[in-house]
């Protein structure tokens, strides 16, 4: 018999309901996952003013279509689970309701907080506090902005819940705090699993606005009767995975030793590896990696590289100006390309939302003294090879920080759709790509609720049966000079 469970993974692309079928394995050996993707749809942010906001009850809206057509399409779910990017949240007051619209973390209402906040609190001590990489849209900075603007609804809060939280409260009428993504925070300790109070009254926030958090693969609650009556749905389990999509996807690689490194490959490109303990040290404060909260108590150490987010904003532009291209049509434009054209640094604070990607990366390009690329298969071609030898960069750091040493490279999600990233890729690190799966956060929240409901043992029999149910694309290097070549010129150039 096929166990089934409903996966939602919100990511910057889209949001996707995907079905999970568990069916038992041959001859005692390892069950066979299956998936079914039966609803996507646009997870865009709302620009009012000079405002970004999530459309946070379009999201529940969409998330109740994916529950009726789970129905429809007659898959009888166990249970369902929420993942989302991190950071973001929203806040609530006394009598149970959201008060405003959750800000999307490209909101420029945290310019300049993080510096302010960073040098009166001292990097290295925010850093010990929480193990987590300085970037500007944190939980941590977004709360201090509204705190220096005065803001009335932080005021109101009683209480602070993340995205995934936030779906799960509207859905279950329960509020719970889920680890993994209360990490992101650069709130939480790494090493006690606390919210710290220190920087919390540093901040001036109260303690109540924060809830303890769960570990991922807990139920959390069920389908509240009213979403049940309004849904004709019986009133399922809903379970905490690793909400932070990034803690699901790591537990969706598919690698067969501990010591693997991983590519996560979408909007953001979140490259690291998984440990047992978090990375504190100095290095990794100036080299400004992260140790996120990862599922089964693990710790992500990774740093955050700008990824298809490039790619996307220039499509978005071109789109806007009448030059619609399709992603496979960009990369093809790419591939005729002149190589090594000109290379930029993806994680330039000028490209984290510009009014046009296409200007931001002529103007980085001008100001390095670089020709500045101006057709579409140029400016492409600038950004695909230059996140491949970025990830080359952090993959060695990696190797430092935690004294492992890695044959290949595991890359999951949408962005393994682009195969001349792959191989660009392979050629950076001078070593094997393994690309797989594409749905990564989806697979790695679809795994966890079987660990919650006790289908699956453990993460390492989750790797396993994704290992046997998914194929792998294998990406060999090639051109070992040309990319050396232009890995030392790239490192001039960002001036690493
Ligand atoms: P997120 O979860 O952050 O929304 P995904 O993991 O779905 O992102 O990855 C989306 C990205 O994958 C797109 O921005 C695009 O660059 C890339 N992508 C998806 N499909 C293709 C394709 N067919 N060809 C090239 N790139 C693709
Ligand atoms: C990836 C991600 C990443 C965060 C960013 C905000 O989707 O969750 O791990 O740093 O979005």
């Amino acid at each position: 018999m096929s166990r089934k469970v409903l996966a939602f993974d919100l990511g910057a692309s889209s949001g996707r309901a995907i079905v999970g079928m568990l069916e038992p394995g041959e001859d005692g050996g390892l069950p066979k996952l299956t998936v079914e993707e039966i609803h996507r749809f646009p997870n865009d942010p709302v620009q009012v003013g000079k405002h970004l906001y999530w459309d946070i009850l379009r999201l529940l809206h969409e998330i109740k279509q994916g529950i009726l057509k789970a129905g429809h399409l007659g898959h009888a779910v166990e249970s369902l689970a929420i993942d989302s990017w991190a950071v973001d949240f929203g806040l609530i007051g006394r009598s149970g309701e959201l008060l405003g619209n959750p800000y999307h973390y490209r909101d420029h209402h945290t310019d300049g907080v993080m510096e302010q906040f960073g040098e009166r609190l001292g990097r290295e001590r925010i850093f010990q506090a929480t193990g987590i990489q300085f970037l500007p849209f944190n939980t941590i900075y977004q709360l201090a902005a509204l705190k220096q603007s005065g803001s009335v609804l932080l005021e109101q809060a009683d209480k602070l819940l993340m995205i995934p939280d936030l779906l799960r409260y509207f859905l279950t009428g329960e509020m719970r705090s889920e680890a993994t993504n209360a990490s992101t925070t650069q709130l939480l300790n790494p090493l006690t699993g606390e919210w710290d109070r220190g920087l919390l009254a540093a901040l001036g926030i109260p303690e109540r606005l924060l809830l303890p958090p769960t570990a991922p693969g807990t139920q959390v609650g069920r389908l509240s009767a009213d979403v049940c009556s309004e849904l004709g749905a019986p009133p399922i389990p809903v379970i905490a995975v690793g909400e932070h999509d990034t803690a699901s996807a790591v537990v969706a690689v598919p690698a067969d030793s501990p010591d693997f490194a991983y590519l996560s490959c979408g909007t953001w490109s979140l490259l690291g590896t998984e440990l047992r303990q978090p990375v504190l040290t100095e290095q990794a404060l100036a080299w400004n990696f992260t140790n996120e909260g990862g599922v089964d108590g693990t710790h992500r150490l990774l740093k955050n590289i700008m990824g298809l987010w490039l790619v996307q904003e220039c499509k978005r532009a071109w789109d806007k100006a009448g030059r619609s291209l399709s992603f496979p049509q960009l990369v093809a434009a790419a591939e005729q390309a002149e190589p090594f054209h000109s290379l930029i640094d993806p994680d330039d604070d000028a490209f984290l939302n510009p009014v046009s990607m296409p200007e931001a990366i002529r103007d980085y390009c001008v100001r390095t003294g670089q020709p500045a690329p101006e057709t579409e298969g140029l400016i492409i071609r600038c950004v695909l090879e230059s996140l491949a030898l970025k990830y080359r960069l952090v993959l060695e750091r990696t190797e430092t920080l935690s004294g492992k040493r890695f044959a290949g490279l595991h890359m999951v999600g949408g962005g393994i759709h682009n195969e001349l990233l792959c191989r660009f890729t392979a050629n950076a690190i001078g070593r094997p790509v393994w690309a797989g799966p594409a749905e990564g956060s989806a697979l790695g929240n679809i795994v966890v609720q079987y660990m919650a409901l006790g289908y699956i043992r453990d993460v390492q029999e989750a790797r396993g049966i994704i290992r046997q149910s998914f194929p792998l694309k294998t990406y060999g290097p090639e051109e070992a000079a040309a990319w050396q070549s232009a890995y030392e010129r790239f490192c001039r150039i960002i001036g690493e």
